[in-house]
């Protein structure tokens, strides 16, 4: 049974840190997606319009110092997980972003106590689901168990518990399943078939909308992507506010909408 207490408060007046695209986004890693260009100028313009829409959201924007030679390094979610009272440095799966980290790092040291992922133990944050006090880990090409165990240990220490969740159709679990709301989940059941959401509150994704559970919930709205109409249909018809954003270019990338943002709720806030 998934915990869907209601933890709004904690994404409310979030800071997030954010990282422009890079002029060689093109070249980014691929997983499940096939490569097809990448018009890295747009994608840029898509980028600064997602940015407007977090701080539309209440959110205020901060940007790390751009990393160019680094094609994911827009994908600021998978390097870190902010937890109210730790945050995490993670080693994310693929070797090609490891570089990313240490600014982040730097960045986050500078709210309050931070631990970090040793090797050989990987996760990328697009795997960890916090909902209350549980984090679903999605056990997938990137994040394995040897860094779900270290994870767990880190963050049972603040009274979270960790709950393994198989991936292997998706990057991340986050591509499958989101937080939409207060005990409110978005999901495509059909990649996370051992996660129990059987009493849960779940918008299924519309069947032609296999990409569409990726959702970012911030305070009282949802930034969610201007290309799956009939999920968002499902989503408005629920009173889900929406902020709608156009990621066309960073969706080829295998990115959504959580994956371009590091929420940051720390209590020095
Ligand atoms: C990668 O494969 O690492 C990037 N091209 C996409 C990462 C997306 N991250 C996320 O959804 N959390």
């Amino acid at each position: 049974m998934v915990d869907v207490s209601d933890d709004r408060l904690s994404f409310s007046n979030a800071s997030c840190l954010t990282r422009a695209v890079s002029p060689k986004l093109d070249r980014c890693e691929l997983t499940h997606a096939v490569r097809v260009p990448i018009d890295v100028e747009l994608a840029a313009k898509q980028h600064a319009d997602y940015e407007d829409a977090l701080r539309r959201a209440g959110a205020t924007v901060r940007r790390l110092d751009p990393l160019p030679d680094n094609p994911d390094g827009v994908f600021v979610e998978d390097t870190a997980l902010v937890l109210p009272e730790v945050g995490v440095i993670l080693r994310p799966g693929a070797a090609s972003r490891r570089a990313e980290v240490e600014s982040v790092a730097a960045a986050l040291a500078e709210y309050g106590a931070v631990r970090s992922l040793e090797p050989p133990g990987t996760v990328d944050g697009g795997d960890v689901l916090r909902v209350g006090r549980t984090l679903h880990v999605g056990i997938s090409s990137r994040t394995g168990r040897r860094g779900l165990a270290q994870l767990a240990e880190i963050v049972s220490e603040f009274g979270y518990e960790v709950s393994p969740v198989l991936v292997d159709r998706c990057l991340h679990l986050k591509s499958a399943v989101t937080q939409v709301g207060p005990g409110l989940l978005l999901a495509n059941r059909s990649w996370i078939p051992d996660m129990d959401l059987d009493t849960e509150d779940v918008i299924d994704v519309a069947p032609d909308e296999p990409d569409a559970a990726n959702a970012l919930w911030i305070g009282e709205h949802v930034v969610y992507p201007s290309n799956f109409p009939r999920t968002a249909e499902r989503l408005a018809d629920r009173g889900v506010r929406l902020i709608l954003v156009d990621v066309s270019e960073i969706q080829k990338a295998e990115g959504g909408v959580t994956c371009c943002c590091l929420p940051i709720s720390r209590p020095t806030e």
